[in-house]
């Protein structure tokens, strides 16, 4: 298959776009390494020595002997560029990771919000667009988030996007209907995939649009099968207190003897789902496409569900790292149950990597390796809402 990869050069995009040209298809990269940019502005780096993309591109073609076509340009605000690729390459699938995806740099200043909401939501809509006006058939596999449920559920377990509901009609029948499950957005940013699971409805309703859109869990870990084989294909790796995301940030903290960052008594459940199977997932999404006409399909991507507090003592246990309970920088629940429904992706093959297996290889290979790059004046949470 032909398939683009917007933002392929971001922490879950670039060892996608490995895996996918691994297993024989064509991939095509559009990123505007604004990425990179952020990381300038907070003045930070990933913890390992991510390259630059032309050295990746150079890397992947020395090891595979393939090659990678690679675009820069911004989709949110280049509309022309787009759809000049989409008509000249016509992509059988483009898969979407091309957005601001930190809760709190979304959250910094009024200009973080807005940067958030306006970059997002026009490169979703652009990419939407550009592919009717090209009348491209290609299948838009987006990343989505678990966030746009919330994380509260009354017990039941989160259905894969839609929930049944019963309506009374008023003349004592009872109508049942699926709709999207209500939205519960706890920051700008997962207020943003909220609103493209509107643009994907519309775009699909209107245009027939084939679209799958993946709400993941945190994805952990670092490595895949494919950035292991070149040290200058490595992974990024954030562990700053804007992008790092919570279990690798614990795995580093622990590796360089920094008191595990709590946020309050650490009562938070959250999806987790590890870097290995995040590209499986995608690859399985791509290579399983709706029919033209199909309603949108949406697919939890997460493997586990875990308490932030047990993870803390989990990994504690491993390392004797201290933990230490800070003040919750969020707004968000203290404490709740998540239970949710994966039915899809095990139901086409997926076989989880487990945190039990996987977090031993993280601690020692990546950051003991790599934990003396870390600035420790970043690791504190600064965005307050
Ligand atoms: P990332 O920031 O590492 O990668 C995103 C990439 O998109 C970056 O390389 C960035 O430069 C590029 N980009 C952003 N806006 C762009 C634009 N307008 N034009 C072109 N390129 C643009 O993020 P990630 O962790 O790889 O996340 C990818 C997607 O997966 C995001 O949409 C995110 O919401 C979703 N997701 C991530 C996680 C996680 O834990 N990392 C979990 C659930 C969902
Ligand atoms: N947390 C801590 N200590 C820390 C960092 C975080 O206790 O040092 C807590 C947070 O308060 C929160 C939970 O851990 O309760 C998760 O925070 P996170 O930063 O790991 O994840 P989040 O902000 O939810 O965002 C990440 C990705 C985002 C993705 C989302 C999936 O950055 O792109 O959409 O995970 S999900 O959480 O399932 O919505």
């Amino acid at each position: 298959m032909r398939i683009l990869i917007l933002g392929g050069d971001g922490f879950c995009g670039w060892p996608t776009a490995l895996y996918l040209s691994d297993r024989g298809h064509d991939v095509t990269i559009v990123d505007n390494l604004s990425r990179r940019n952020i990381d300038n502005e907070l003045e930070v780096s990933s913890l390992t020595p991510i390259r630059p993309i032309g050295q990746r591109l150079a890397a992947w073609r020395d090891v595979s002997g393939r090659t990678m076509e690679f675009h820069r340009f911004d989709i949110a605000e280049h509309y022309h560029r787009l759809l000049v690729l989409l008509e000249e390459w016509e992509p059988d699938a483009v898969a979407h990771f091309a957005e601001q995806r930190a809760a709190p740099y979304s959250m910094k200043s009024s200009w973080h919000k807005r940067y958030t909401v306006s970059n997002n939501l026009n490169a979703t809509n652009n990419l939407l667009a550009a592919l009717v006006e090209a009348g491209v058939d290609s299948h838009v596999v987006h990343l989505g988030t678990m966030g746009v449920y919330g994380y509260g559920t009354a017990g039941m377990r989160i259905p894969e996007g839609y929930l049944e509901v019963k309506v009374e009609t008023g003349d004592d029948r009872e109508e049942r209907r699926e709709i999207l499950y209500p939205a519960d957005p706890g920051s700008i940013y997962h207020m943003t995939k909220t609103q493209d699971q509107l643009l994907f409805a519309f775009y699909n309703k209107n245009d027939r649009l084939k679209v799958t859109d993946l709400h993941q869990g945190i994805v952990w870990g670092t490595e895949t099968n494919q950035t292991k084989r070149d040290e200058r294909l490595i992974n990024r790796f954030d562990y700053d207190g804007d992008y790092g995301t919570v279990l690798n940030r614990f795995v580093m903290q622990a590796a360089i003897g920094y008191p595990l960052t709590v946020h309050g008594a650490g009562g938070q459940t959250r999806a987790f789902i590890h870097i290995r199977d995040t590209v499986r997932c995608i690859g399985l999404a791509i290579e399983n496409p709706p029919r033209r006409g199909e309603r949108v399909r949406i697919m939890n991507q997460m493997t586990e569900t875990h308490r932030i507090r047990d993870l803390a003592r989990m990994i504690s246990e491993i390392t004797g790292a201290e933990i230490s309970n800070l003040e919750n920088p969020r707004k968000e629940a203290d404490e709740n149950e998540l239970r949710v429904s994966n039915d899809t992706f095990l139901s086409l093959g997926l076989d989880p990597t487990t945190l039990e297996a996987g977090l031993l290889e993280e601690i020692s290979e990546i950051a003991g390796k790599y934990g003396d790059r870390c600035d420790r004046s970043k690791i504190p949470c600064v965005s307050k809402w």
